[in-house]
């Protein structure tokens, strides 16, 4: 922009500033909503290519374990297109892309460690023949096979854990958690079997790098976390990480599996751009990337619970055997989060877990929404479900007798009280609209007149810690640039995965500077503009980024305030910016583009920094205490299904959805999130069904054709969606409160409501051994455990 002339004041005639037009609170559309709908966002494999772009592709193990003893390079190098093959011994640097721990090799060293791990890249002028090469691997690698260790139970016997077992006990029994369980009126034990879940971004994994001319790299990456992949390839390669850039604009979703499990692609792109000094690009196919990289950890459970006749659960000890994979990648963390989310809503005052993470011959398992919380708390809400069923209470009833209350009765098994429990007021607000009782009673009556169609409804809570449980992570910084005409540029450490992250940001900033919406934008996630920034995850990103922002437009806000109050010759505290302008107390305004370059004339810096730390978080990572969480985040959902017990095809007949989000900085984003998190829970409980190969370990459900995730047809016309009127206790940004990952625990619900109509099928008191995922399969088989040993002859037979 060319000098601004002198700006001058507005002649000072209006009475008073008209009412500020609010942009936080609002429900505004996502800031790429009409790009994505047309189909115009752009995502990274949608970037130009440079001419002389050169593609990769991953050779990967064709055995779950074994010896590597040679690879046939010549073989490889003579394929139509090839240019260069790549395996770790290229490596410069380290060869290891371990978030937390430094066992997870980018190529595979001497050993193989599952099936579908990279062994060698191959480097083509094509995509297609760069993946024609690398598909030969099993033909060009000289293999030792050894016995493969498939199963979680046997690798948890042979005491091969990727970390030490994490116990985290605390009674108030005198006699310690075992006397707490002897002493209980009843007493049950149980197993329960969860599967894992894969992140099904609709944009795969994806990194691009571009050789800079000063041996640097420049890499677009599809990634939560650009710091650490710019810290990974900076090892691997060798470089200093201020030689080494990495950008994000947006990723087509994340869910967890692009915060550390990006690092391997970066790194293999960088290690071929390096090299060759051309732009390399590695994206693999949806089967490949189901087969190199991790998901949701599966869990088994072993329980033993004592309680008393109202089933308020006295004692509880709980064995969970997280399956972690080939390497330690996240789990650890995992663990912490199921451990610390096994309390779910819920006081126990007797409790003794104790989390195992077996290392087996499979992907490495890594973040998924919710990061192992969800597995904690729903083996809870399975050990109250059959505590009630055992009392022949409803459910309901006994969750409520759990809740979390005062005094005592409000310290979590961690040591951090809930003093911003609102599940009361939530949960009876939920089942008046919801018409609880009178459905529960509809649903009794319609069942003993189907014989063979049962309906089943459940309810269920959720309440979520917010922040990551290391604490270092809980950090962000932000730029905010203001340009002469009066736009706003703002730049943070979060990404951007479809969750609405960079609307909720700009909405702050602009709230914060009186501007409308569309004068502030986001620009791409960059390393080069804000350093050592924390993966977006956590449901942090808004939290976290939000403040930062608000702080760097705060700053802003005070510098032009002192400059409109020097030219009032007002008192700058009596400035306020709204609607566009500045305006002082008697009604004089300045229009903010004549503003900020009134500011530039004056010489006043106009950008501005902004970080934030969450306050009052503290860890002992060895007794699991402390408060790992800022804050607790609410929700309640009730389903209702109907199963056919014939074939096991159930339909979700209604839903209704009760959550959380403090103050909403945007209803539309939150109400989204819920609803999205739900069907995703959803999915996980139900339909999503992983199924390795018990002898060659090959993930066999590695496709849509044969992983089922729900779609559009699963959600019912009836899902009522509401947010709960609350503001966050916390000071959080606008007394928002993080919704990214809490309702997927909504999901719950359905998983309990197709418990409730497979109950329905058998005789009073009858325990469904229902498994998750509940698929037609896992239903059949529990519907037959409770009708046997006499099942109804089924019609017409
Ligand atoms: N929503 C969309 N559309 N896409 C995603 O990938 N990831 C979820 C959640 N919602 C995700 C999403 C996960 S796992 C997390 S941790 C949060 O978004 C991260 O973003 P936030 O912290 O800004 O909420
Ligand atoms: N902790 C957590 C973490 O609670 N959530 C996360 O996503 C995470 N990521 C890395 C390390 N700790
Ligand atoms: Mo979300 S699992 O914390 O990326």
């Amino acid at each position: 922009m060319s000098t601004p002339t002198a700006p001058r004041n507005t002649p000072q005639t209006p009475p008073a500033p008209p009412e500020a037009t609010p942009v936080v609170g609002q429900p505004l559309p996502h800031e790429s909503a009409t790009l994505h709908v047309t189909g115009r966002a752009a995502y990274c494999d949608d970037l130009p290519e440079p001419v002389g772009t050169l593609h990769a592709a991953l050779g990967l193990s064709p055995v779950a374990h074994g010896r590597l003893h040679g690879l046939d390079r010549e073989r490889l190098l003579a394929q139509p297109g090839v240019v260069a093959v790549f395996t770790a011994a290229d490596l410069p640097g380290e060869n290891n892309v371990g978030p937390i721990l430094h066992d997870d090799p980018i190529l595979a060293d001497g050993t193989l460690r599952y099936l579908g791990q990279p062994v060698f890249a191959v480097v083509a002028h094509s995509r297609e023949a760069a993946r024609r090469a690398a598909a030969l691997a099993s033909q060009v690698l000289h293999i030792e096979p050894l016995p493969a260790q498939l199963d979680l139970r046997a690798a948890h016997a042979a005491q091969d854990w990727v970390v030490p077992p994490m116990h985290l006990t605390r009674a108030t029994h005198p006699g310690g958690v075992d006397q707490a369980l002897a002493e209980a009126p009843h007493q049950l034990t149980g197993h329960f079997s969860l599967g894992g879940q894969e992140q099904f971004y609709l944009e795969g994994q994806i990194s691009f790098a571009l050789p800079q001319d000063d041996g640097g790299l420049l890499l677009h990456c599809s990634t939560q976390h650009p710091s650490e992949m710019q810290a990974l390839v900076g090892h691997a390669l060798g470089l200093p990480l201020h030689a080494v850039q990495v950008s994000c604009r947006r990723m087509g979703g994340g869910f967890g599996g692009k915060e550390s499990q990006s690092a391997l692609f970066a790194c293999v792109a960088a290690l071929a751009a390096q090299r060759l000094n051309r732009p390399v690009k590695l994206r693999p196919d949806r089967d490949d990337d189901f087969l190199i990289t991790g998901r949701r950890h599966g869990f088994e459970f072993d329980w033993t619970a004592g309680f008393d006749d109202q089933g308020r659960l006295l004692a509880l000890e709980i064995t969970l055997l997280g399956q972690a994979g080939h390497s330690a990648d996240l789990s650890p963390p995992v663990m912490t989060r199921a451990l610390c989310h096994v309390d779910n809503a819920y006081w126990l005052p007797n409790v003794a877990l104790h989390g195992y993470l077996p290392r087996t011959h499979t992907q490495s398992n890594t973040a998924f929404r919710g990061f192992g919380g969800p597995q904690g708390a729903l083996v809870t809400e399975v050990i109250l479900d059959t505590v009630a069923r055992h009392l022949g209470l409803d459910p309901l009833a006994v969750r409520q007798a759990n809740y979390y209350g005062v005094g005592e009765r409000h310290l979590t098994p961690y040591g951090q009280p809930v003093v911003d429990n609102v599940l009361e007021p939530l949960t009876n607000e939920l089942l008046t609209s919801s018409a609880y009782a009178r459905r529960r009673a509809e649903i009794a009556a319609f069942n003993v007149g189907s014989p063979w169609v049962k309906r089943g409804l459940a309810f269920s809570p959720v309440k979520f810690g917010i922040s990551f449980n290391v604490n270092h992570y809980n950090q962000a910084g932000a730029l905010v640039h203001c340009y002469l005409d009066g736009s706003v540029l703002v730049n943070h450490g979060g990404t951007e995965m479809g969750q609405g992250l960079n609307t909720k940001v700009a909405q702050v900033v602009a709230h914060t500077l009186g501007l409308r919406l569309d004068q502030v934008r986001c620009s791409a996630t960059d390393t080069s503009k804000v350093a050592n920034t924390s993966a977006t995850a956590a449901s942090t990103g808004a939290d976290l980024n939000g403040k930062a922002a608000q702080v760097a437009a705060l700053a802003l806000r005070e510098r032009l305030c002192a400059v409109a109050a020097q030219g009032w010759g007002v008192p700058a505290s009596e400035v306020q910016l709204h609607s566009g302008h500045a305006w002082a107390p008697d009604g004089r305004h300045l229009a903010w583009a004549l503003l900020v370059q009134q500011a530039y004339l004056a010489r006043v810096q106009l950008w501005a920094d902004g970080f934030y730390a969450t306050p009052g978080l503290h860890w002992d990572r060895q007794t699991l205490t402390g408060r790992p969480f800022y804050y607790f985040a609410y929700g309640a959902a009730v389903s209702e299904v109907e199963l056919d017990t014939l074939t096991g095809e159930w339909t979700l007949r209604r839903a209704d959805l009760l959550h959380d989000v403090g103050a909403s900085l945007n209803p539309a984003l939150d109400i989204g999130q819920v609803e999205g998190a739900f069907v995703q829970g959803m999915g996980w409980l139900t339909s999503e069904e992983l199924v390795w190969h018990p002898v060659s370990g090959k993930l066999l459900t590695h496709a849509p054709s044969t992983y089922k995730i729900p779609t559009a047809g699963d959600v019912p016309d009836a899902l009522h969606t509401r947010l709960f009127q609350n503001r966050n206790a916390e000071d959080t940004v606008h007394r928002s409160k993080a919704v990214g990952e809490p309702p997927l625990l909504l999901g719950f619900s359905v998983f309990l409501a197709l418990r409730d109509a497979v109950a329905a099928a058998g005789p009073a008191g009858c325990q469904p051994p229902l498994r998750a995922p509940a698929t037609p399969e896992s239903l059949l088989n529990a519907l037959d455990a409770v009708r046997s040993p006499a099942p109804p002859a089924a019609p017409g037979v």
